[in-house]
C-alpha cells in the first residue's frame, strides 16, 4: 500500500506511535509518506520505502496566526496526487482529522478517492478536543473519517461519552519494538548514578500538568525516607520549573537528576528499577510500556487506559489519582526485596511482549485494507 502519515513530529506519544508504525509498515514493504512540519524525531534511519514531505508555510504580514491547516491541506493534496496514495492515516484529531477531510474533498473534485483513517490518541479527546472551541470540528471530522481507531478501550468509551459520534471506533493499542526496547547491560552507567547500590526510580513525560510530576517527587520523597534511592526525571515541558522548585523545597536535589529530553531512552530504562506514572488522564501510557519492555515495573494512577496495560500486583500497582501515600507504599513493597523486584521485572517484560509491534502491525494492515475496500466506509 502507498500510505500517507500525518502526525506531530515531536517527542509526544502520538508522534512516536505514528513514526514507529510508519517505519514498521515500510519494513513490511509498504511505501510510506510522512507529511509533517519537521522531520519526526523517531524517523532516524534511511529506508527506500520512506519519504518525508515537509509542510512549508508562506508567511505574510497580515497573518497574526500562521494558517498551518491550509498549508498542510495543500501539501496533502499534492502528495496524494503525485504519489498516488491509497490511504491517509492521521494521528491526533486536532487539526489533522479536519485537514484530512478538506484534502479528501478537494481530491474528490479531481476524481481521486483518498480514504482517511483517524487515530485518536488521548488529550485530543479527553482534554483539548472536548473544549467548546474545538468540539464541533472534532465531532464532524471523526464522523467523516472513513475509519477511526483509538489506542485503548477507555479512550474509545471517552470518545463516545464526550462527542456525539456515529462512527464505529476500533481499538488498536499502542505497541513496542522489543528489539529496541530491551534491558541492556549498562552497569557502568548505573554505578555512575547510583554508586552505593541505591534503587533507581524513573519518570519520563512532557512535564505537562496532566502528568502530575509533582506526585512523582512526593512518592520519591516518601520512598527515600525508607530506602536509599535516586530519581531520574526525563523530558521537559511547562511544569519543569515548578518541579525543580519542589525538589529544592523538599531538600532532594542531591538525589534527583533532571536529564531533559533523551533520544536513547532505553539506555536509561535499562538501569532503572521502577517507573512512576501518576497521570491525571492517560489514554494508554506508552511511556510505561517502554519501561516495562526494559523490565521496569510500574507504579501508576488508575486513570484512563492504564489498567489495560499495568496489572495490579503483577507488573506493578495502581492507585487513585493523587494518592501519593498509597503509591509510595506500593513502591516500597516492590523495591524492598531483591526477590520481589526480580519477579515484578520479569512480569513487566512478559506483559510488554503482548504489545509487540509484530502482533499489532497486522491489525493496522487489516484495518487499512477494510477501509480501502470500502467495507468500513459510510
Ligand atoms: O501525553 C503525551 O505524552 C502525548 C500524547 C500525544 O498524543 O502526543 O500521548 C497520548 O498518546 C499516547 C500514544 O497513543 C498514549 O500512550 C498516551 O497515553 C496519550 N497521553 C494521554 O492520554 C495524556
Amino acid at each position: 500500500m502507498r500510505i500517507g502519515i500525518v502526525c506531530y513530529p515531536t517527542f509526544g506519544g502520538s508522534g512516536v506511535v505514528a513514526t514507529e508504525l510508519g517505519k514498521a509498515l515500510a519494513g513490511n514493504g509498504h511505501r510510506i509518506h510522512f507529511i509533517t512540519y519537521s522531520q519526526p524525531v523517531r524517523l532516524d534511519f534511511f529506508s527506500e520505502n520512506i519519504s518525508y514531505h515537509e509542510v512549508t508555510i508562506a508567511k505574510y504580514p497580515l497573518f497574526d496566526y500562521i494558517p498551518y491547516e491550509t498549508a498542510l491541506t495543500s501539501k496533502l493534496v499534492d502528495v496524494a496526487m503525485f504519489e498516488g496514495l491509497d490511504i491517509l492515516h492521521v494521528h491526533y484529531a486536532i487539526p489533522h482529522a479536519s485537514v484530512a477531510y478538506m484534502a479528501k474533498q478537494i481530491l474528490a473534485t479531481k476524481g481521486i478517492r483518498l480514504p482517511v483513517v483517524t487515530t485518536l490518541h488521548g488529550t485530543d479527546i479527553t482534554l483539548v478536543g472536548k473544549d467548546s472551541s474545538y468540539e464541533p470540528v472534532v465531532t464532524f471530522a471523526i464522523n467523516h473519517s472513513d475509519g477511526v481507531t483509538a489506542v485503548s478501550d477507555s479512550l474509545r468509551q471517552d470518545t463516545y461519552t464526550n462527542f456525539p459520534i456515529t462512527k464505529p471506533v476500533e481499538v488498536i493499542p499502542n505497541f513496542i519494538d522489543l528489539q529496541r526496547f530491551s534491558r541492556r547491560p549498562k552497569d557502568h552507567f548505573r554505578k555512575a548514578i547510583a554508586p552505593d547500590g541505591e534503587r533507581l526510580i524513573v519518570h519520563t513525560s512532557n512535564f505537562r500538568k496532566v502528568k502530575r510530576v509533582q506526585d512523582v517527587v512526593e512518592v520519591f520523597n516518601r520512598v527515600r525516607k525508607e530506602i536509599p534511592a535516586k530519581l531520574l526525571l526525563i523530558g521537559d515541558g511547562p511544569e519543569r520549573h515548578h518541579i525543580e522548585q519542589l525538589c529544592r523545597d523538599l531538600g532532594l536535589c542531591d538525589d534527583i537528576r533532571f536529564l531533559g529530553k533523551q533520544e536513547l531512552i532505553e539506555e536509561v530504562l535499562s538501569i532503572s528499577d521502577l517507573f512512576i506514572m501518576p497521570s491525571e488522564t492517560e489514554s494508554f501510557g506508552l511511556a510505561a510500556l517502554e519501561a516495562m519492555a526494559c523490565q521496569v515495573p510500574v507504579i501508576s494512577s488508575n486513570a484512563g487506559g492504564i489498567p489495560e496495560l499495568n496489572i495490579q500486583g503483577v507488573t506493578g500497582y495502581m492507585s487513585p489519582v493523587g494518592d501519593v501515600e498509597d503509591m509510595a507504599a506500593n513502591a516500597l513493597r516492590i523495591l524492598k526485596s531483591d526477590d520481589t523486584l526480580k519477579t515484578f521485572k520479569s512480569a513487566a517484560l512478559q506483559r510488554a511482549s503482548e504489545f509487540d509491534i509484530k502482533r499489532i502491525l497486522p491489525l493496522y494492515e487489516a484495518y487499512y485494507e477494510g477501509v480501502i475496500s470500502g467495507v468500513l466506509a459510510d
